[in-house]
């Protein structure tokens, strides 16, 4: 997989990778179509996400080139035959597991929306940990247009982020909705200025990438148990997690700056 300068539009490589310090930069590429998703593209994205699970880096940022970030399934490449199309294999084969890479990250992954994000492109921009995205962006659950249901997610993490209302009419409806009102509602951690969305997220990335990374990926594992445990399922949870957070050497770096008031140099590395 080649690596290129990240904001390059060559639309003949349909990812693009750049590995900077300690985090990577990852940019659907198919600017022409909107970043929409086909099984190259698929294939690219999920060689990408294990690298980054394998790769010593400590935070990862998606992003999209050109004027939007993704408008999910390619529906050009998606010809119709004589017999009606089994979407669940296509979900089965590459957006489900696609969903469950980003979440299975041990480190944190931001997305930077930097314009339309439709479709499963929707869904993959909520399955990150952090999401900005820039002023003009919207979020279109768009599936009712075409006669889909909403996938990769997406009934999962829009009914959790902003409620069963707004969930279901923003689905029902197909209405876009600006990236400021996604800030409001909590769909999305913030908006910046569109000129400023890579600053911020390169920052955010760089950041992220100094920090407790064990503890970080630890965090995530509550997070992602919360919604379906109890107070005390997850108050067990913590404990557990707690356990393994204080026998990182980040923790006790951590302690050590602070007692010596004195930056903490986290390493990321495993008890
Ligand atoms: C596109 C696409 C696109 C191809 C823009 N495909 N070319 C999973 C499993 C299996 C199957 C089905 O789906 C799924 C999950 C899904 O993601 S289903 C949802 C699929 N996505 C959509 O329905 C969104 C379709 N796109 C749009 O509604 C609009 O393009 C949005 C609202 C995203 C942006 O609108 P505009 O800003 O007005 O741009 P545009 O429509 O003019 O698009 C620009 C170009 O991109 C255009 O090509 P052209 O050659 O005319 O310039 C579009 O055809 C192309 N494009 N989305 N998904």
């Amino acid at each position: 997989m080649p690596t290129r300068p990240t904001r390059a539009v060559d639309s003949a490589v349909p990812l693009l990778l750049d590995r900077r310090d300690a985090w990577m930069e990852v940019t659907l590429n198919r600017p022409e179509r909107l970043n929409a998703l086909d099984a190259t593209l698929h294939g690219e994205l999920a060689a990408a996400l294990d690298m980054a699970a394998a790769d010593d880096c400590r935070a990862v940022l998606i992003t999209g080139a050109g004027r939007g970030f993704c408008a999910g399934q390619d529906l050009a490449a998606r010809a119709f035959g004589d017999q009606p199309p089994d979407l669940g294999a296509s979900l089965e084969a590459h957006y489900n597991p696609l969903i469950r890479r980003i979440r299975a990250l041990r480190k944190p992954v931001i997305c930077a929306v930097n314009g339309v994000a439709a479709g499963a492109g929707a869904s993959i921009a909520l399955a990150c940990d952090i999401v900005l995205a820039a002023r003009s962006a919207k979020f279109i659950q768009s599936f009712a247009r075409i006669g889909l249901v909403p996938d990769s997610g997406g009934t999962f993490f829009l009914p959790r982020l902003i409620g069963d209302a707004r969930a279901r009419a923003l689905m029902l409806l197909a209405e876009p909705l600006p990236a400021e009102t996604a800030a409001e509602w909590g769909l999305i951690w913030k908006v910046v200025d569109d000129a400023a969305l890579m600053d911020t997220a390169r920052t955010m990335a760089a950041h992220l990438a100094t920090q407790p990374t064990q503890g970080l990926a630890l965090m995530k594992d509550a997070f992602d148990a919360s919604p379906g445990n109890s107070l005390d399922d997850q108050l067990d949870l913590e404990r557990d997690l707690q356990r393994a957070a204080g026998r990182t050497p980040d923790y006790r770096e951590g302690v050590s700056a602070f007692m010596e008031k004195r930056p903490a140099r986290f390493t990321g590395q495993p008890a």
